[in-house]
């Protein structure tokens, strides 16, 4: 009985280090401790004994019932925390086969698309990108460009004022003036940002937009050169068919002054809604710099020459991508964003 008992106890600690699970434990109980198992032949083993021998080989049958008992709780709590680390080794695994998450590409807003491309048209003729601060003074916003102090875009209710000589600036022409004074001609500088202007806001007005301005300073510059780069700029940025006509007007910093129409890029100068059935649509305004402007870029007006024009870019992104609200420019809505660029 002995020899039997300690066989079957080597047996179930083998048969315990098996067990893997819930079923492999309730096996290893029905084997052991079922009607037909282990424990049960070994108490009709016992019945065979003398009765010298039964009290001994009970008790040696009651420990052997209790190891497996014992055992078998054991295992299951062994297990128990097994499955517990298996799950947490699984949910700290990466699964390859899972669709990743997908990450949302930026894209470039319309605006500096139109602004980039225009950037790009004037790199190609040769000058090249400044900017400067959007907090200006009196002096560079108004003064240095020959604005009178009684001209009426100086009265508050044409510039954001924020003190008595500082104003947010309501063009970049004040970048050319900075750039006169640091660059020595020739220089062709292009000019692109933010401009300020109190303006009621509306279907085609904005208290901020977007405008791209440029200077070319050099010997014997004349109006051939500024109808010559304004009509090429104008037909690669709106294609080769497109003509340029200049209509004299006035600006305080240039003299003589002009404003720019092109073909109307929807109907090409049948005339439409859009260019309200003239077949032109101004998109520039330019000539050439006024000495005065010259000399307050420390440019000597006797020897030097220029020519300078200045657009506004919601416009021209209007126009080319068909838009009708200037509004749509700055609601950051994901909808309208999306439809530009690659
Ligand atoms: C310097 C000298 C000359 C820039 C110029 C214009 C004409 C012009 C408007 C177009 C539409 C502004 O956005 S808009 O409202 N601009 O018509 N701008 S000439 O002339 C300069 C600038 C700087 C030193």
């Amino acid at each position: 009985m002995k020899q039997k008992l300690e066989a079957l106890e080597l047996e179930l600690r083998a048969d315990l280090k098996k067990a893997d699970s819930r079923d492999a434990l309730e096996g290893i109980r029905i084997k052991y401790l079922g009607r037909k198992g282990h424990v049960m032949d070994l108490f009709q083993d016992m019945g065979k004994l003398s009765a010298e021998e039964k009290p001994k080989a009970g008790k040696g049958i009651n420990r052997f019932k209790q190891l497996v008992q014992d055992g078998l709780k054991q295992r299951q709590v062994e297990l128990g925390k097994l499955t517990k680390q298996k799950s947490l080794n699984k949910a700290g695994t990466f699964d390859i086969t899972l669709p990743s998450v997908r990450r949302e590409l930026g894209r470039l807003h319309p605006i500096t698309l139109v602004i980039d491309e225009i950037s790009s048209l004037f790199v190609e003729m040769g000058f090249q990108i400044v900017e400067g601060p959007e907090i200006e003074t009196e002096y560079y916003n108004f003064e240095a460009l020959n604005i009178p102090l009684e001209h009426p875009s100086r009265e508050a209710f044409d510039t954001f004022y924020l003190d008595a000589s500082h104003v947010l600036r309501s063009h970049t022409s004040p970048v050319q003036v900075r750039a006169m004074e640091k660059l020595k001609p020739p220089l062709r500088v292009l000019v692109p940002g933010k401009v300020y202007r109190p303006d009621a806001v509306d279907a085609s007005h904005s208290f901020m937009f977007h405008q791209v301005e440029g200077l070319l300073v050099d010997e014997n510059i004349s109006m051939a050169h500024l109808k010559g780069f304004l009509s090429v700029f104008a037909r690669k940025l709106f294609g080769e068919q497109t003509l340029s006509r200049f209509r004299p007007h006035f600006f305080p910093f240039t003299e003589p002054s002009v404003e720019v129409d092109v073909t109307c890029i929807l109907c090409q100068g049948k005339g439409c809604r859009v260019c309200k059935g003239s077949g032109w649509l101004e998109i520039l305004g330019a000539g050439m710099v006024h000495p005065r402007v010259l000399e307050a870029g420390k440019i000597d007006s006797s020897k030097y020459s220029g020519f300078a024009f200045g657009m506004g870019i919601e416009r021209v992104a209007m126009l080319k991508y068909g838009i009708e609200d200037i509004r749509l420019f700055y609601e950051n809505d994901l909808k309208f964003n999306r439809q530009f660029g690659g």
